[in-house]
């Protein structure tokens, strides 16, 4: 009973990560990015190389938006008002990558950046 009880948690866990994309716990710098109606404030948010990095999400809108970069695996999902924190990274300086809001009509709307490593 007791190795599925932890089975279970050990398969919510990696339901969680997949999903999330990036640990919660703060580690190294912070980077804080506003998510607004419909953009993302900056648009080019840039991390720098070589560490991790904590992506400070602060929804500033009135209706819930996410921060997807496809490229890591990163869609952080936060609610109006709310703020949300993700560690990413190390990242290899140099590197583009195509930052999203992919809640429905959002990129259309220009909720569309950049996560450029220095
Ligand atoms: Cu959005």
């Amino acid at each position: 009973m007791r190795t599925i009880a932890l089975t279970l948690v050990a398969l919510l866990a990696a339901t969680l990560v997949a999903c999330g994309g990036g640990a919660t716990t703060a580690a190294g710098p912070t980077v804080t990015v506003e998510l607004i109606d419909f953009k993302f404030s900056p648009e080019t948010v840039e991390v720098p190389a070589g560490q991790k990095v904590t992506l400070e999400l602060r929804n500033k809108g009135s209706v819930e938006h996410d921060f997807t970069v496809e490229a890591i695996g990163l869609k952080a999902i936060v609610k109006a008002g709310q703020t949300a924190t993700r560690v990413v990274g190390p990242f290899t300086a140099g590197t583009t990558y195509e930052l999203v809001c992919t809640t429905a009509g959002h990129k259309e709307s220009g909720m569309v950046g950049k996560l450029i490593v220095k």
